[in-house]
């Protein structure tokens, strides 16, 4: 049972905001955690810091007009939700893809807030993208968009969110279905609109400002979280079986961090279906799907014959035994039958890699059975911390080499893990780090938004 504070403030969002059920799964998430914390604070709630939290501080909703390949005029929604400002400019990627709506990008909005608080970084949070289909063209059924359209897509795009961004504003990067190519053709326009050459996007390629390791952070902070959480118990990756969703960015790269660290990865998944491969993915096959997916960008049944493929399958009941789960797909992938499943055959840590991939009830049950548990916000946060530490580099002028920013993302997953693990101790939670997460991203914003005052 939540406090009275809580109970006011959920039943207000949901009036409020009916109709976004993402949303409002993420607002619960968050909120029925933060009792121990409001109680022990109580300038929080006389400073309305949870009213004002789940508004987002501006909403931009644009027309995308753009011109196919066919010459025909098309016309998508654009939007930019720009969360809370608080700790640092706004930050978080930008999604494309048919699903994208008000509730999605609300959702993601909110969970960047928690997320980039607790990379020690200052940043602040945002989300925001299209409900584009870079994967179906719009004039031939079964072909995706072109080159050239993806890029008249991007630079309509960015004609317009130019106006609402900059690199002391807002600094977006890529997240589903918008990766190197996507950045490359939105930077483009932006410095060609400013005349300035600026750190605006993150994710940037390594010619023009980009930092590496950023297109590895994501999957392998991951697992880098994930062998933080096994050393509380004195256990390591070495051996472990791993089932992991989603072939696309994070997926691929935390694939590749396992197997590197001597686990077994036995799938890999996208909309055609999953992969799963009874002896482990090598290198070799992990490669051949990053290649797949970013250059051929094809689908995962094209690889079929290098283990057994099942159409149409999420990677959850296919294994006879498991030790770890790396969901890296979407949100709500996982459900309260698929954790049943993975808890009776074995599992004891689930690493989110995605954001919000497990639904209330499936988090329910791995909590139930100790299982490790990392919730998004915390363990994909190396993503959106190496973008900050492209923009220090942009703004310095310096590039850092591979080994400088891998040991920064593994001491920065390090304190996210320890910051999250400590505070779910404090308040009488050991071991869960969706109370732990929630708390300690929510205490600095919290108290940035106090200091200074009401706006
Ligand atoms: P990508 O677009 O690179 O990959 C997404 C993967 O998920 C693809 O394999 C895609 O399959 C699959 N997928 C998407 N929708 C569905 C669906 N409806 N059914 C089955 N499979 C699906 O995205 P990312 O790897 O960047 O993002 C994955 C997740 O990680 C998202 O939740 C994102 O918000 C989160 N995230 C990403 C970060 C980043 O730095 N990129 C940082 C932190 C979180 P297909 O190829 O067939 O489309
Ligand atoms: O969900 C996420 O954290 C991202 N898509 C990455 C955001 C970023 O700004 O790097």
């Amino acid at each position: 049972m939540s406090s009275k504070y809580v109970n006011e403030v959920l039943a207000d969002v949901r009036a409020k905001n009916a109709d976004q059920s993402e949303f409002l799964q993420a607002v619960e998430e968050v909120l029925m955690t933060l009792d121990p914390v409001l109680k022990a604070n109580p300038q929080y709630e006389e400073a309305a810091i949870l009213e004002r939290l789940v508004v987002p501080e501006r909403i931009l909703i644009f027309r995308v007009p753009w011109i196919d390949d066919k010459g025909k005029v098309r016309v998508n929604k654009g939007y930019r939700v720009q969360f809370n400002s608080a700790i640092g400019p706004y930050k978080g990627g930008l999604r494309f893809d048919p699903t994208v709506n008000l509730s999605i990008l609300k959702f993601l909005g909110f969970e960047q807030v928690f997320k980039n608080s607790l990379t020690t970084l200052p940043m602040g949070g945002a989300k925001g993208g299209a409900n584009f289909n870079p994967k179906q063209s719009p004039h031939t059924p079964g072909k995706r968009c072109s080159d050239s359209e993806v890029m008249r897509f991007c630079q309509s795009f960015m004609t317009e969110l130019f106006h609402h961004i900059g690199p002391n504003t807002d600094v977006p990067a890529g997240d589903m279905n918008v990766g190197g190519r996507e950045i490359g053709y939105l930077f483009g326009q932006y410095k060609r609109i400013a005349n300035e050459w600026t750190g605006v996007l993150t994710g940037k390629g390594l010619a023009f400002g980009g930092s590496l390791i950023r297109p590895e952070a994501t999957g392998y902070g991951d697992v880098y979280f994930a062998e933080n959480m096994l050393a509380t118990r004195k256990d390591t990756l070495e051996g472990k079986v791993c089932a992991i969703s989603g072939s696309g960015n994070v997926a691929s790269f935390a694939a590749q961090k396992l197997v590197r660290l001597g686990a077994k990865v036995v799938t890999l998944s996208d909309r055609s279906g999953t992969l799963y491969v009874k002896d482990g993915y090598t290198e070799k096959l992990i490669e051949a799907v990053m290649n797949l997916k970013t250059v051929k960008r094809g689908e995962l049944s094209e690889l079929a014959k290098a283990g057994k493929f099942f159409k149409g399958a999420n990677p959850w009941q296919i294994a006879d035994k498991l030790d770890c789960a790396f969901p890296c797909s979407r949100q709500n992938e996982l459900d309260g039958k698929d954790a049943a499943y993975l808890v009776k055959h074995g599992v004891i840590l689930v690493g989110e890699g995605a954001n919000m991939p497990s639904t209330p009830d499936a988090i329910e049950t791995f909590l139930k059975a100790k299982v490790l548990f990392s919730p998004g916000k915390a363990s994909n946060a190396g993503g959106v911390a190496t973008s900050g530490l492209e923009m220090s580099q942009n703004s310095e002028r310096m590039t850092w080499s591979s080994e400088q920013v891998d040991a920064k993302l593994k001491g920065i997953m390090k304190a996210i893990h320890d910051n999250a693990y400590e505070a779910a101790a404090k308040y009488g939670k050991k071991g869960n780090y969706v109370v732990g997460a929630n708390i300690a991203g929510f205490v600095k914003v919290a108290d940035a938004m106090v200091a200074q005052g009401i706006v």
